[in-house]
């Protein structure tokens, strides 16, 4: 029985070799779009499939449908045997290698006889690929790089994308009667950026109701193991979540030792020892006595080694243990601290919400205002602004101002560092606004010197209020186009620039270390959605989620000033 996921990755690499034989970009788009439908949803589409029932679903059409189909009654998609009968069965494996695109592909195969990821490795170590024309020693040296962190990467999923399944587990066995406390565990709970498997930690009445009705929630593609008061399975999405049930009693500590992460747990049992205390998932024991206090809440695992509560983003063994023993943990940002939302996209460019859709939505959250920050004209696809467009822009959002009761919308644009440095729009345009971001969209594959110059110029701008999502790298997808972080952080402090945390569930950029270390050079972030649509507004969530992991305090982030305090913060000149 295929998976979700597995329908969905055979769907992609139908693409992938349609890609390689260079059909039609369309139907490669239409096989990718619908690839990605499947593979988010979280019912299961063999079923869906067998009651001939897809193309209920958005993104499916009669085409893709029938393969579908196909695939699930016979096992097979003679398309894919068709494709295979052409090119080897691990070429396609090649074009998950970031910088390698089909034409690449098609050339260390046809060139150099390349058949898998680890000819090609072997293939690039020994310098054979450098002698291809268009590549090179740097190009060569790259790819490496680039195979070594696929392979590092591979199995862990975006935290963005395990988050709501989990919560809805949790949600559902908090449903149960026989259920007490149900909480998720682990690296999500840590909301670390990608996730291998969900924990999940449960206290009931009847251990052996809870597991079984678990094991039991239709999300469920497979019961890997089941016991009395432990359970693993295997969701349609391809994702494994274990619950584990335990006594009231010491609820505490199993929920502080499954909570992890690893390395703070043994650094806290190392502080331990040294008090005379044993640390486990049963309690705290004290060495001398033999005697055990299983503890039932985190806060009396903490309380009884003489700690502040840590808060779960902070348990990777980063300076959190030495804090919580010094009262000098931060008190972190939370989600009601962010009072308006500075990177938001329309239907005026690559958005599909109105600027009112955009505005209320954000209103719905709990804001008070936003910045509408379309693209740029240089992002053509992306249905970019021209200076002309612009103008009669801030007419319509003018315009609903004047008639709006306490909401308000900050002019701004979220515009294009083009490869040669440059600015998209005039100065003049971009004077205008309220609010300005600027961010990287071509040009990935510079020098460090040439990306640096681009940041650093744009940051020198007066009315360049923000970097937008900084880095670049997109989690598990594209690394990091060459920033030096540390000069960023350094030239955001000296102009005044502020440094965003893109809540994209695919960004998260800065990332937790990153905006640690700019909080520390006194630069400020702004923590915003990057919506494209009236329901991306929820992003925020993991936006906050990324500062608290680096230790940001909320004075640390412009958004969370109210409207008032922020208009007198952008009638200055920046860094004022
Ligand atoms: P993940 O699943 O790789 O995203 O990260 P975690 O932190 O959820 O790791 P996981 O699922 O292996 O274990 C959950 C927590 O349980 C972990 O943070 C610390 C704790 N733990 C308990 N026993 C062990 C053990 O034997 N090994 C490791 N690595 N962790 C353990
Ligand atoms: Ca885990
Ligand atoms: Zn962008």
């Amino acid at each position: 029985m295929p998976s979700n996921r597995q329908i969905a990755a055979t769907l992609d690499r139908l693409a992938d070799l349609m890609e390689l034989d260079g059909a039609n970009i369309y139907k490669i788009v239409a096989h990718r779009k619908a690839a990605h439908r499947i593979a988010e949803s979280n019912f299961s589409i063999e079923a869906l499939a067998d009651e001939g029932r897809l193309t209920e679903l958005p993104d499916i059409g009669e085409k893709i449908a029938a393969k579908v189909e196909e695939m699930v009654t016979t096992g097979r998609i003679a398309e894919l045997d068709e494709y295979s009968r052409k090119f080897p069965p691990d070429l396609v494996d090649l074009q998950r290698v970031q910088g390698i695109g089909p034409k690449t592909t098609r050339k260390v195969w046809e060139e150099l006889g390349v058949s898998s990821l680890d000819e090609l490795e072997a293939a690039a170590r020994a310098g054979q690929v450098a002698g291809l024309p268009g590549m090179g020693k740097k190009t060569e040296a790259n790819l490496i790089k680039a195979i070594e962190r696929l392979r590092e990467r591979s199995g862990r999923m975006p935290l963005g994308e395990v988050l709501p399944v989990a919560e809805e587990a949790a949600a559902a066995l908090s449903r149960l009667p026989q259920s007490h406390h149900v909480t998720l565990a682990g690296s999500v709970r840590r909301m670390k950026e990608t996730v291998k498997d969900v924990d999940i930690i449960a206290t009931a009445a009847d251990p052996r109701e809870l597991t079984r009705a678990f094991a039991n929630l239709p999300m469920v593609a497979e019961v890997i193991a089941a016991g009395p008061t432990k359970c693993s399975i295997r969701t349609h999405t391809d994702l494994q979540m274990d619950l584990r049930v335990a006594p009231d009693q010491n609820y505490g500590s199993l929920l502080q030792h499954f909570t992890g992460s690893r390395e703070h747990n043994i650094a806290l049992r190392e502080m331990a020892i040294g008090q005379g205390l044993k640390v486990s998932e049963y309690g705290i024991e004290e060495t001398a006595s033999g005697n055990i206090h299983a503890c039932g809440t985190e806060e009396e695992v903490y309380r009884r080694l003489g700690l502040d509560f840590i808060p779960p983003e902070l348990r990777e063994n980063a300076g959190e243990l030495e804090a919580a023993a010094t009262g000098r943990l931060p008190e972190l940002i939370t989600e009601p601290d962010i009072k308006g939302d500075l990177h938001v996209h329309s239907d005026w460019s690559d958005g599909r919400g109105t600027i009112r859709d955009m505005a209320d939505s954000a209103r719905r959250r709990g804001c008070e205002y936003i910045a509408i920050s379309d693209h740029s004209q240089s992002l053509a696809v992306a249905g970019g602004l021209t200076p002309a467009r612009l103008e009669r822009q801030l007419k319509e959002i003018g315009k609903i101002n004047a008639g709006a009761d306490g909401f308000h919308i900050f002019t701004g644009m979220e515009v294009d560092i083009k490869a040669d440095g440059s600015l998209d729009l005039p100065d003049d345009s971009l004077e205008a606004l309220d609010f300005v971001t600027v961010s990287i969209h071509s040009g990935f594959t510079q020098e460090r010197r040439q990306i640096m110059a681009r940041l650093t110029a744009a940051m020198e701008k007066p009315f360049v209020r923000s970097i937008g999502h900084p880095t670049g790298r997109l989690i598990s997808r594209r690394d990091a186009y060459e920033v030096d972080v540390d000069e960023l952080i350094a030239t955001a402090a000296r102009t005044g620039t502020a440094l965003e945390i893109n809540s994209h569930y695919w960004r998260l950029d800065l990332c937790d270390l990153h905006a640690r270390a700019a909080q520390e050079a006194g630069v400020r972030l702004v923590i915003n959605s990057d919506a494209h649509t009236p329901g991306d507004a929820g992003n925020l969530r993991l936006g906050v989620a990324t500062a608290r992991r680096g230790w940001i305090r909320r004075e640390t982030v412009l958004n969370t000033l109210s409207v008032t305090e922020l208009s007198r913060v952008l009638e200055s000149p920046k860094g004022t």
